[in-house]
């Protein structure tokens, strides 16, 4: 899958969110669909943010997952710089809970939707970037079909 270019990028805010949204790229392989994760932080680094987004669809991704915790910007600011689809993970990390993520993510201005699944959902993100990958692309949706079907035989995720 290396040699193939990243249709989903995975940025990750801190290394604390690892644990969580390493999730999402172990369900991206099971669909077969090439990805690239990197650590960037939309308030530590936000020139690399920046960057990233707006080089995203000329570098040819398809779909951007952003997770991250706390005031969790970076899915809001990635929204803002491109044309892609953004999916937003909320981390729950101590203190509130993970609701503090959940709102900063959600809770998007009209105009700059970033479509959010729950907390810590990097299982969902990864699959909702597999169906919106899907919509034009027979092979993950073949794959989805049957995921789907694995879904009401009990499969565990
Ligand atoms: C957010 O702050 C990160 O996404 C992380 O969830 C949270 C805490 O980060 P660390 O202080 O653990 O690096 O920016």
């Amino acid at each position: 899958m290396a040699e193939e270019a990243p249709l989903v990028g995975i940025l990750v805010g801190s290394p604390s969110d690892l644990p969580v949204m390493q999730q999402a790229g172990a369900i991206l392989e099971r669909f077969q669909i090439p990805h690239e994760i990197h650590m960037m932080s939309a308030h530590r680094d936000p020139d690399s943010v920046d960057e990233y987004a707006r080089s995203a669809e000329e570098r040819g991704l398809l779909v951007i997952i952003c997770g991250a915790g706390r005031a969790a910007h970076l899915a809001g600011a990635v929204a803002a710089r491109t044309a892609l689809p953004v999916v937003g993970v909320p981390v729950g990390v101590a203190h509130l809970g993970g609701a503090d993520a959940l709102y900063s993510t959600v809770q998007m201005p009209r105009g700059v939707p970033v479509a959010t699944v729950g907390i810590d959902g990097a299982v969902n993100a990864a699959i909702l970037a597999a169906q919106i990958i899907g919509v034009s692309d027979e092979r993950v949706r073949a794959s989805l079909h049957e995921f789907k079907s694995s879904l009401a035989e009990g499969f565990k995720l």
